[in-house]
């Protein structure tokens, strides 16, 4: 748990911002164009990841924009569950909170549509009280989605990080490589990669590793960010595990084995268990072994964030997982 604070400490242990979606979610399994009835949810990857954080008793933050409908209310109701602090959720009667549309399936990744175009959460934009509130805490995770849903969430990201990289504040940075929201796909490699490389750590999954760096080796993969100054480079390699790279150690994490329902919001989980053991101070070794538990239990239930694990839980099941354990695999210069 995460210590004791003194006055002068961040009231919050970590920020995130990003867009809330609304999620309709298909009740029967089959292609989505055959779905008649559908589920509401809210889904958004960075609210995935704060729901996380929460539920593992951290003092979470999320900013960002709704709409001022059943989706904004509905989200801020998700939020309120699980404690989440919103006091910079904005609502907003210039546009709607964006749609996801999602099909059920088994054994493979769901299908999704988005209705999101000029939608509310896209209307993020830098203030002093934006940029004072995301670099307050003591830990900013970012994604991919603000850059590449409007320039004006996309210069805020970047405002943001470069903040609270001047704060000394450690940042981390999941690509969440979306090409259906970029009209260029150079330009999307090229913006996602001069945020990642500002950041401390960058959390790719393999295939988003191979399309940002040109390099399907994960050792390339990672040695694109560490020679950039990048502290470490996680690898997500969904049911394989995942790969920690740091300038002078490798170390992989074998998967956490679970009958998986819904893969959606799995890299959301990842994020919350790494970041979560990072707040803990505990060493990047042991952060890789949250990060693999977290989204191997994100995908056992449907719903982007409905399989988010309570602390307890998640120490029940790697308490019961025990040989699941991250081994070094070099030690020595990498990058
Ligand atoms: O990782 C899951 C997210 O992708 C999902 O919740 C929706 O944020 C979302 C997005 O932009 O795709």
């Amino acid at each position: 748990m995460t210590a004791p604070r003194s006055a002068a400490e961040p009231s919050l242990d970590v920020v995130t911002f990003g867009e809330v979606l609304g999620s309709l979610l298909a009740t029967q399994v089959g292609p989505l164009d055959d779905a008649t009835h559908f589920e509401r949810r809210v889904a958004g990857s960075e609210l995935n990841t704060a729901i996380a954080l929460a539920r593992l008793g951290h003092r979470v933050g999320y900013l960002g924009m709704v709409g001022d409908d059943l989706f904004g209310k509905a989200a801020r109701a998700r939020f309120a569950a699980d404690d989440v602090d919103t006091s910079m959720l904005v609502t907003t009667r210039e546009a709607a909170t964006g749609i996801q549309v999602k099909e059920r399936i088994v054994g493979r990744d769901p299908l999704y549509i988005y209705y999101r175009n000029g939608s509310a959460g896209s209307k993020l934009a830098a203030s002093p009280d934006v940029v004072e509130y995301l670099t307050a805490a003591r830990h900013l995770h970012a994604t991919g989605i603000p850059l590449a849903i409007s320039p004006s969430a996309r210069d805020c990201a970047f405002e943001a990080v470069e903040t609270a990289r001047s704060k000394g504040i450690p940042v981390s940075f999941d690509p969440n490589l979306r090409p259906v929201l970029w009209s260029d796909h150079q330009e999307m490699v090229d913006v996602i990669n001069a945020l990642a490389v500002q950041c401390d750590w960058v959390l790719p999954g393999h295939g988003e590793g191979t399309v940002l760096t040109g390099s399907s080796e994960p050792e390339e993969i990672a040695r694109f960010y560490l020679s950039r100054g990048v502290r470490g480079v996680v690898i997500k390699q969904g049911a394989r595990g995942a790969l920690l790279f740091t300038a002078d150690t490798v170390w992989r994490c074998p998967p956490f084995v679970v009958d998986v329902v819904d893969t959606l919001g799995a890299g959301d989980g990842f994020a919350a268990g790494f970041v979560s053991a990072l707040i803990d101070g505990q060493p990047e070794e042991r952060a890789v072994e949250r990060a693999c538990a977290v989204g191997a239990m994100a995908t056992t239930s449907d719903g982007d964030c409905d399989g988010m694990p309570a602390r307890a839980e998640l120490t029940e099941f790697m308490a019961a997982r025990r040989g699941t354990v991250a081994e070094r695999l070099v030690e020595g210069p990498v990058g």
